[in-house]
């Protein structure tokens, strides 16, 4: 009895000397899931372009069902150089082509089916619009994705294993013939009927084992070593979960990479992420500039406003996400002048907005540092690399900032060191009023998660000291930007 009670004393001093005795002189441990180094550097591109076009283009439709005739393919004017110089100033740091949709239909001339650009009147038959892409993108400085439906309603084999082969081999040749690939996007979405060669019915496939993915991952992770794969749960990459444009303020960059396949059912979570997730998965924000994804006429007055983008910028971006934004490439094979002239707008708006921090050379202070590396000015030192960090066992913790003057804010900026991990789970942002009291300013949505970047967007304050509070987190912060803002 008096053994075991010597034992448990010696065995709770161990812990005790354990907690006091970690290592604050070095950096903090990594607290996982982490991202690898691609998924940071796509995270840092924050937005980026899709272009819809095909077949559906030229014939009104959304989902072509897979029989409409290759013929119908005649842009007269396509240039993707104007896509590209459109998507650049606009801001985009790449762009994601349909390569092939639901349809079936190729935009590059595949070797395993004539259903393609091949037997198209444009270019007599001769053209790529897959390597035309390629090529304007590398002129601009812009990265290249493809989208490749798994989903196929012109294949007489869809439903078979003869199909699955055919949609790796396609896949092969996208990924070696086309240069360096950024991401490769798996859609699980699925309607069913189809043409099929013409049998005109409804295929059911199982959607969590059909294709099996790990295979075609497999295939990108050979050829394209550093292109993210992006599905509804990654694994470089996920769907946010809505095609809108956003994700919830409280968003986690993980999810259960068990529980989640392309066709996930409870897509909804996706807008949060999974706080317990095993895996690193940052949500990607998809949405169109227009109410479809490939081009109608009838909405050309239907493009959404500079307002809109801003908002969905900052709740994308702003919410530990990155924006897809797509762009219906229409009948000229053009993106259309009010789709150009309404992004570029939209970048000015954003640039206008976010340029000028006004914590710019302010005193960053903290109430618990780990060391003289971690210090607090780091935070506004505007470099990736550096970070202010608590001790270890320290999960709450303010920041104060004293700036030179009176600055009127109503936007601040709050970025982790990612490559450790996301730490933050609820904080507060205050302001101290003339009378020296610590009061929250007002923000319209929870204040959780910060991730990769958080942009608060709140009600206009003006003080010459600021605080950020963080009430919990999931091992020390690492905070490696601050920045503060006054949007018009
Ligand atoms: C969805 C597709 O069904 C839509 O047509 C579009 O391509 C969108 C980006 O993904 O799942």
């Amino acid at each position: 009895m008096k053994l075991n009670r010597t034992f448990f004393l010696l065995i709770a001093l161990m812990l005790c000397c354990n907690t006091s005795m970690a290592d604050n002189s070095k950096a903090p441990d990594a607290v996982g899931p982490v991202p690898s180094q691609a998924q940071v550097a796509w995270q840092q591109m924050e937005t980026y372009a899709f272009i819809h076009f095909g077949l559906n283009t030229f014939n009104d439709m959304e989902w072509g069902y897979g029989d409409t005739q290759a013929s119908t393919f005649n842009p007269t004017r396509l240039d993707c150089e104007q896509w590209a110089q459109t998507l650049v100033n606009a801001g985009m740091k790449g762009v994601i082509l349909t390569c092939k949709h639901h349809d079936g239909f190729c935009l590059w001339p595949s070797r395993y089916t004539d259903y393609s650009v091949a037997n198209s009147p444009w270019r007599d038959g001769n053209g790529d619009v897959v390597r035309e892409l390629a090529e304007a993108c590398k002129k601009y400085g812009l990265k290249m994705g493809v989208y490749l439906s798994p989903w196929d309603r012109h294949q007489a084999s869809y439903g078979t294993q003869e199909y699955v082969t055919y949609y790796y081999n396609q896949l092969e040749e996208l990924m070696s013939q086309y240069g360096d690939i950024f991401e490769v996007w798996f859609d699980g979405a699925n309607g069913g009927d189809g043409w099929y060669g013409g049998a005109n019915e409804k295929r059911q496939i199982d959607r969590s084992t059909y294709y099996n993915y790990p295979k075609a991952w497999g295939i990108v992770n050979r050829l394209q070593p550093d292109a993210i794969i992006f599905s509804d749960g990654g694994p470089g990459c996920r769907w946010v979960g809505n095609e809108k444009g956003f994700a919830n303020a409280t968003n986690w960059a993980f999810v259960r990479s068990k529980d989640v396949y392309p066709g996930y059912p409870q897509y909804e979570e996706l807008q949060s992420g999974h706080a317990d997730g095993d895996a690193w998965c940052a949500s990607e924000c998809d949405t169109s500039i227009r109410p479809g994804w490939f081009y109608h006429e009838s909405e050309d007055d239907k493009v959404k406003s500079v307002e809109e983008l801003t908002d969905l910028y900052y709740r994308s971006v702003g919410h530990n996400g990155t924006l897809l934004l797509n762009f219906p490439v229409d009948r000229n094979g053009l993106i259309h002048p009010t789709d150009s002239a309404i992004a570029v707008q939209w970048h000015e708006r954003i640039n206008r907005d976010l340029s000028n921090n006004l914590l710019a050379g302010a005193k960053f202070s903290a109430s618990n540092t780990r060391n003289k590396s971690h210090g607090a000015e780091k935070m506004g030192d505007g470099k990736w690399d550096t970070y202010w960090a608590s001790s270890d066992n320290v999960t709450s913790a303010d920041i104060e900032i004293k700036t030179k003057k009176d600055v009127t804010l109503n936007c601040i900026m709050l970025q982790e060191y990612i490559p450790l991990g996301q730490r933050v789970k609820e904080f507060v942002i205050e302001y101290k009023t003339c009378c020296g009291k610590w009061v929250p300013v007002l923000v319209d949505e929870e204040t959780t998660t910060i991730g990769y970047k958080r942009i608060v967007r709140f009600h206009e304050k003006t003080a010459r000291e600021w605080r950020i509070c963080i009430l919990d987190a999931r091992a020390c912060p690492c905070i490696n930007n601050v920045e503060g803002f006054f949007r018009l």
